[in-house]
């Protein structure tokens, strides 16, 4: 390989599986689902997928929490800088994907089991403004660490830079990115999680904890933050006060601070530091601790859909950083990503690329 990635990402794949805002509310009523969450299908809801495939008009986009912030990545980054790995299946669904990230210039390292095993699906359910994406992960739980050992994984691993782990890839392995994260910040690179939903703080809080001691940059949105302190028994607690406790939590490399970012939709994001210096990735000594950065106005009708939104604000947030633009910039990039994708219909950036 030619260009060594510098950004690495680790995610469940999944292709999305959309149905729009006129079909979308009796869906939600038909599974029990909320209009904006995130979950996995329990038994009941297992038929949704056959079902909406069958009887709506649907759309099917590259999704993942993790591989769409792979792709708004890349879109800040020269190309072949950012790989992304999870597990799959060998079917057409793994194929439109990797289309995807090949045509994103995202280096797709997957994990591919053989059959029967199927590529991970999510249905995402439009209403409104809002989405209930409700997923099934299939393929995705069989990651095991050792395609971490495999020599083209570890080499990927070994020159990176930057590594991103989404949440929701606790549900299953903990073991791989508690590898990764140790490994990187043992060696002062940079480690990002992403909070992903609610539930995982909600239920998956052991594994959390186990992991953000190797996490500079925690990334979440007020919900999640919530979801967090009310787990840790630190419910009645301000968006503030929760995101220094996060930043405050211990850290398995000192010498680097941890900044926690709390995106509130279209409120101003939230960014507390763990001890601001004068590192222009971090907030400054002279900075409110945590700073407030609005969000630019975006009208209601140019918001198409929601999906993905968080993770491109994220996936751009960390290309900015990748690049080493300061902490003010980053903000900026992850916000106008983020907004891109409001106005396409899915996880989906504009192209030809617009100058961010
Ligand atoms: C384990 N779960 C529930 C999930 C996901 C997920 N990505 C990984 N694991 N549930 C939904 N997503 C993805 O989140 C994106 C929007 O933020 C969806 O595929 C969607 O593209």
């Amino acid at each position: 390989m030619s260009v060594q990635p510098i950004v690495i990402s680790l995610g469940n794949p999944l292709l999305d599986i959309q149905v729009g805002p006129e079909e979308g509310p009796a869906y939600l009523e038909k599974y029990g689902l909320k209009a904006n969450d995130a979950i996995l299908a329990e038994e009941k809801q297992m038929p949704i997928y056959d079902d909406i495939v069958k009887n709506c008009d649907v759309t099917y986009v590259a999704g993942g929490a993790a591989q769409n912030a792979a792709r708004a990545a890349a879109y800040i980054l020269p190309p072949n800088h950012v790989a992304y790995i999870g597990s799959v299946g060998d079917d057409d669904l793994m194929r439109t994907l990797s289309s995807a990230n090949a045509a994103e210039s995202v280096i797709s390292a997957y994990q591919v089991q053989p059959s029967p095993a199927r590529t991970g699906a999510c249905a995402v359910i439009l209403s409104n403004h809002d989405r209930s994406l409700c997923t099934t992960l299939r393929a995705a739980e069989m990651f095991t660490p050792s395609h971490l050992a495999t020599p083209e994984i570890s080499e990927l691993l070994s020159n990176a830079k930057f590594f991103y782990i989404e949440g929701y890839f606790l549900t299953h392995g903990i073991e791989s990115a508690l590898e990764v994260a140790k490994m990187a910040s043992s060696r002062g690179k940079t480690v990002v999680l992403n909070l992903s939903a609610p539930f995982i703080a909600q239920f998956f809080k052991v594994q959390l904890d186990e992991l953000l001691p190797h996490v500079d940059i925690l990334i979440g949105n007020e919900s999640e933050a919530g979801a967090y302190a009310e787990a840790a028994g630190m419910g009645s607690q301000s968006l503030e006060a929760t995101a220094l406790t996060l930043a405050a939590i211990s850290k398995s490399n000192p010498s680097r601070s941890r900044l926690v970012i709390i995106t509130q939709g279209a409120q101003a994001t939230l960014v507390a530091s763990s001890s601001p210096s004068t590192s222009p990735s971090n907030l400054k000594p002279t900075d409110p601790n945590p700073k407030t950065y609005p969000v630019p106005p975006l009208a209601s009708e140019k918001i198409i859909d929601t999906n993905g939104a968080g993770d491109m604000f994220a996936g751009g947030f960390l290309g900015a950083l990748a690049l080493g633009k300061d902490l003010d910039e980053c903000i900026e990039v992850g916000h106008k990503l983020g907004q891109m994708c409001c106005g396409q219909i899915g996880p989906k950036l504009v192209f030809p690329k617009e100058t961010v």
